[in-house]
């Protein structure tokens, strides 16, 4: 049998792209606002419920209430954005600075405590080889935090039409906090489907078998490249084709029928978890079930649906939510979020303000 083909769109309108750009900066946004108050819970059948009327209220134009507050995932998006839009090549000495102002600020955002750490050591060399600090953390292994992907979705956006660069970029901006391989690969993989899902057309439905399948096909590039230069003798630790399994995972996952239950065996088998392989995958994953109805939301928006999804897994409902709704975000635009749920959020004026600032750096300001 063929397997369907992903509608993808060679030439885009300018208005279309810029739209694409901006929902998916306020994907994230949402998905981390609305997803944190929720973090590290284990949610039970009744608490779904609970989160079905927590969405309604935040949809309803009539509801105030103070902001949600963003976390650490949007605080370092923001360094994200800033070191693309304010410098004509990638200074990764810039982008190391934006993090640790950006966290002596306002050191309140819930961070985790290896970036801490790697902030503090940032500041006290003087940034003096701002990729050596990462390296040491955890006797040498580096972190394989999700913190690498959860703020990757400017990068996938400004090189959108550059592949080579997307990695490249994705991967070093990565490495400044995260240089375990299940870190560096987890942001790549969240990165590479932020670009797919830009190329998709808005209008078309997305087939998510295709969809997977074509994710698949570059992380096995991507895990190649690390299994050339390991030692060939080397025992495999794991981490050689760990992306390539999570989406086989993901892949089985979607062809089973929806059913109340199934949401165990997600959790047990992809993870909601704050390491990147226990939850980049998850991510995805959440973005391609929501494309259809699930029993328990009620909602005919896939870009609600998405995050409502994510958040109904528990875990590290803000971060996994954060990348979901990115992904669904670049897929639907800024025109398929709800205005009222956007409002609820901290710094939604400013995040539409980033995207467009991110789409001008990178298209030109006449388009
Ligand atoms: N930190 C949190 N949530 C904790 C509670 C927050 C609380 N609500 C509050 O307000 O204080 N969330 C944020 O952290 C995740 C992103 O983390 P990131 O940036 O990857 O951080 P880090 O520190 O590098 O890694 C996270 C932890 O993973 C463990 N770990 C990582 N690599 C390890 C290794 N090689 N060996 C052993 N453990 C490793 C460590 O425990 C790290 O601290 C997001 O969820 C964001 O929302
Ligand atoms: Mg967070
Ligand atoms: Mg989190």
């Amino acid at each position: 049998m063929s397997t369907p083909k992903l509608i993808t769109m060679a030439k885009m309108e300018a208005s279309v792209l810029k739209n694409k750009f901006r929902g998916c900066l306020l994907g994230s946004l949402i998905g981390d606002c609305t997803g944190a108050p929720f973090e590290g819970d284990t949610i039970s059948h009744g608490d779904r419920l609970v989160i079905q009327r927590y969405y309604d209220k935040l949809e309803d134009p009539t509801f105030t209430a103070p902001y949600k507050t963003y976390t650490d995932d949007t605080a370092m998006m923001k360094s994200v954005a800033k070191f693309l839009t304010d410098k004509p090549e990638p200074d990764y000495k810039f982008l190391s600075r934006l993090f640790v102002n950006e966290f002596f600020k306002e050191p309140r955002r819930g961070y985790g405590q290896n970036v801490i750490d790697v902030f503090h050591k940032l500041r006290n060399t003087k940034y003096e080889n701002v990729f050596k600090p990462a390296s040491e953390q955890f006797m040498g292994a580096g972190s394989y935090g999700n913190g690498g992907a959860m703020r990757v979705a400017p990068i996938a956006l400004y090189f959108h039409d550059n592949y080579k660069m997307m990695l490249e970029v994705a991967s070093n901006a990565t490495k400044l906090t995260h240089t375990n391989v299940l870190g560096v690969n987890g942001a790549l993989l969240q990165a590479v489907a932020i670009q797919l899902a830009v190329k998709c057309d808005p209008y078309a439905k997305i087939d998510p078998e295709r969809f997977c399948i074509e994710l698949f096909r570059r992380m096995r590039k991507i895990e190649r490249v690390e299994e050339d230069v390991d030692d060939m003798e080397e025992e495999d630790d794991g981490t050689r084709e760990a992306y390539q399994n999570k989406l086989r995972v993901v892949e089985n996952l979607l062809q089973r029928k929806h059913d109340n239950d199934l949401e165990e065996e997600v959790i047990m088998n992809l993870g909601n978890g704050i390491s990147a392989y226990e939850s980049v995958p998850t991510a995805i994953y959440c973005f391609l079930r929501a494309l259809n109805e699930i029993s328990y939301i009620q909602t005919d928006n896939v870009f609600r649906r998405t995050i409502q999804y994510a958040v109904s897994l528990g875990g590290d409902t803000d971060t996994i939510a954060c990348m979901a709704g990115a992904i669904a975000g670049a897929y639907l635009g800024e025109n398929c979020i709800n205005t009222s749920l956007a409002k609820q959020c901290e710094y939604y004026k400013e995040v539409l303000e980033m995207a467009d600032n991110l789409y001008v750096a990178k298209e030109g300001p006449g388009n």
